[in-house]
């Protein structure tokens, strides 16, 4: 293990040192609850890989995210949401590994399945 996968908290979420809502969980994909949402059921899938930019992470570790994403959005029963990924600072990355975003529209999450926590 790295220094700096040591220091990553989405590192220690997967590890459950630091809970969770988890959604997703797969040998190579991880996805939860948005901490601090933008709406409710903003969820973030993550590969198990660290990395903290994109290109950091090997193909066969990318291959699950945005069937994940596109699950989860299709759970939410959104009509609407966006699904975004930043790279660097100066593309608003603040956590240092790598995850995707998806960001259903305000109160669109009224369908499949999913129960989502009151947040
Ligand atoms: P960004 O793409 O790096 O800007 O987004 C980081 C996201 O990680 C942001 O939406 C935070 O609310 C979220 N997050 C989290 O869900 N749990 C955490 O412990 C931390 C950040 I730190």
């Amino acid at each position: 293990m790295t220094s700096k996968m040591a220091s990553c908290i989405f590192c220690k979420i997967i590890k459950g040192d630091i809970p969770c809502f988890k959604l997703f969980e797969s040998d190579k994909t991880l996805a939860f609850l948005d901490i601090n949402p933008l709406s409710r059921g903003h969820a973030l899938v993550i590969p198990k890989f660290h990395g903290e930019k994109l290109t950091d992470i090997p193909d066969e570790d990318l291959t699950e995210l945005l069937p994940v994403a596109k699950k989860l959005a299709l759970a939410t029963g959104a009509a609407e949401y966006n699904i975004l990924q930043n790279n660097g600072a100066g593309a608003h990355q603040v956590v240092e590994h790598v995850h995707f975003h998806m960001i259903p529209k305000p109160n669109a999450q009224e369908g499949l399945g999913i129960s989502w926590p009151q947040q």
